[in-house]
């Protein structure tokens, strides 16, 4: 069955040479945080560097171990280091996939959080089911994988609260989200149940503006920015690795900071 959850746009191929550079890097440092040289993956996986596509392939396994070893290393109850409110950035810094005239804003009123898979009640949430929660406030530091940050100020909803509430399988293994500009994302459960990981509807106690995610966006605090969902529309429980916007282009999956 196709899942709801995959992109329904191929990523448009002049974006993604912009950011080949970035991605080759990325890759490197896969192998520098796994401890591997060039010459380690041959021996391991038998390939040879010069041919691309084993190459690949074998960066997609050192990868997908890295996604293991780091969810093994993962302490759920470590927080990120929050700041004051003095320290916030206002409004934040806009990053897409596409740029801020891009954006096309989403209407609060006919919104609805979809949900999908192992969850209980599969009801849609309006903005004032998700305002009905209790709130938490979180500021944190964005940083983004091209080379900046931010330090943020973030409430809505504990991920672990509405997880709980719509009867979600706590023990699946990952939570996927799907977006109004098709930018599918995933976590594993672990970092959805941190207690620093919001649905977020307000920054800097006001409303998310639009090019910010208005009305929903993620605030996992241990993740790197791009795997920060904004605009979202449905959330999916499941045990089917959900990949993403970026990972399915070699970003690594897991991405804690
Ligand atoms: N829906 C959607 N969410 C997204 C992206 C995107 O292109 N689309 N870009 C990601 C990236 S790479 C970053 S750094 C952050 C930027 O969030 P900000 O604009 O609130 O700083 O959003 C993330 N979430
Ligand atoms: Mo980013």
């Amino acid at each position: 069955m196709k899942s709801l959850f995959r992109p329904t746009t191929a990523p448009d191929p002049a974006i993604l040479d912009n950011h080949r550079p970035l991605i080759r890097s990325l890759q490197r440092r896969g192998f520098l945080r796994g401890g591997l040289s060039l010459g380690a993956l041959t021996m391991l996986t038998g390939c040879d560097p010069a041919d691309n596509a084993s190459v690949q392939a074998a960066l997609r396994s050192v990868s997908s171990l890295n996604d293991r070893v780091q969810a093994l290393l993962f302490d759920p109850n470590k927080l990120a280091p929050t700041y004051s409110e003095a320290e916030v950035l206002k409004p934040p810094r806009f990053n897409a996939y596409y740029d801020v005239d891009k954006v096309k804003p989403v209407d609060g009123g006919a919104w609805r959080l979809e949900l999908a898979g192992l969850v209980a009640d599969k009801r849609p949430w309006t903005r004032a089911d998700i305002a009905a929660m209790p709130q938490v406030e979180t500021i944190v530091r964005h940083v983004c994988v091209e080379g900046w940050d931010y330090i943020g100020q973030w409430s809505g909803v504990p991920m672990r609260a509405f997880l709980e509430r719509v009867g979600a399988d706590l023990r699946a293994k990952y939570v996927a989200f799907k977006t109004a500009d098709d930018y599918p994302s995933s976590i594993d459960m672990a970092t959805a149940l941190h207690p620093q990981t919001l649905l977020a509807t307000k920054y800097a106690r006001e409303d998310l503006a639009d090019p910010f995610g208005y009305p929903l966006r993620l605030r996992a605090s241990t993740k790197l920015g791009f795997k920060q969902p904004k605009w979202i529309t449905a959330i999916e429980v499941t045990n089917t690795y959900p990949g993403g916007y970026w990972e399915d282009q070699g970003f690594n999956w897991f991405s804690g900071i």
